[in-house]
């Protein structure tokens, strides 16, 4: 077959319009495609739920491909492996007692394939820069071009309707923050405000992450390292088993809340 290049380029704009048009309206809207975010969109999808997940960068992943200083490897306990090798099929070998090491590649690639396959709709290379509010509720995100971001430029963004919002944005936990910026202290923490991440304390933090992954305000809730910095508990490094049963945790809360 001789290929036409215009043929080529018609396919990739149409089928992605296609597919942008038929995501401004659905049931979980998620920001963020670290290791939170995917688990999140994995259980989601697989329950039969419409959800679109939304990555500033080129990959998907996050802070999991890089191990723990460039080391790439992570670790799990025994709850995490109970995900990351129970449910996604990805090797954990026991280091010693309690301690699981997998790949951070085959970690962070098996996840991205799997929750693309329970039917998560991913788009990268687009930031979440606001979000809409009606009645003091959240009811969608606003979106615009990590390229647009990055080079400054002025140009307005768009927005799409959500029932639900997770912010997996990480440290920064960005969506809260603008939330804050926008709605003054009126999160449901025990300030009101972002209570701010502690120091690196991987057992504290590991034992405080599914208590705080929770609604922060009405109709957007917090995911992995997002839930920690929100909630002011610790960051815990390279242990990923926290950011796995914080995506499955904060799953399993929207399905009770949409159904
Ligand atoms: O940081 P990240 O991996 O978040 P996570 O799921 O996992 C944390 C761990 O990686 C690690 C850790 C383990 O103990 O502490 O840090 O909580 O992934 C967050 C993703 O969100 C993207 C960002 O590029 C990253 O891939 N992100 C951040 N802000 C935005 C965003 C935004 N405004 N719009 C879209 N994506």
């Amino acid at each position: 077959m001789k290929l036409d290049d215009i043929k080529i380029s018609k396919a990739i704009i149409e089928e992605y319009m296609d597919e942008l048009m038929d995501y401004l309206d659905v049931d979980v809207a998620i920001g963020g495609g670290g290791p939170s975010g995917l688990t999140a969109g994995y259980y989601l999808s697989k329950a039969g739920f419409k959800v679109s997940l939304f990555e500033r960068k080129l990959s998907i992943g996050g802070g999991m491909w890089g191990g723990g200083m460039m080391f790439n490897k992570i670790v799990v306990q025994e709850a995490g492996r109970e995900i990351l090798e129970g449910e996604f099929g990805v090797n954990c070998k026991e280091h010693e007692k309690g301690y699981y090491v997998a790949d951070s590649i085959e970690a962070a690639s098996t996840l991205c394939s799997k929750a693309c396959k329970a039917g998560l709709k991913i788009f990268n290379l687009i930031s979440i820069e606001d979000v809409m509010i009606r009645n003091e509720r959240i009811t969608g995100l606003v979106l615009n071009w990590t390229a647009v971001e990055m080079a400054g430029l002025h140009i307005d963004p768009l927005t799409i309707r959500s029932k639900t919002v997770i912010d997996a944005t990480g440290h920064d936990c960005e969506i809260v923050r603008v939330v804050q910026r926008k709605m003054g202290p009126r999160l449901m923490t025990e300030t009101g405000e972002i209570m701010g991440e502690k120091p690196m304390w991987a057992d504290r933090g590991e034992a405080s992450l599914l208590e705080n992954t929770r609604e922060v305000y009405p109709n957007l809730y917090v995911a992995g390292m997002a839930s920690n910095a929100v909630y002011g508990s610790h960051r815990m490094g390279p242990i990923f088993g926290g950011m796995l049963l914080s995506g499955k945790r904060v799953a399993d809360l929207i399905m009770e809340k949409l159904r």
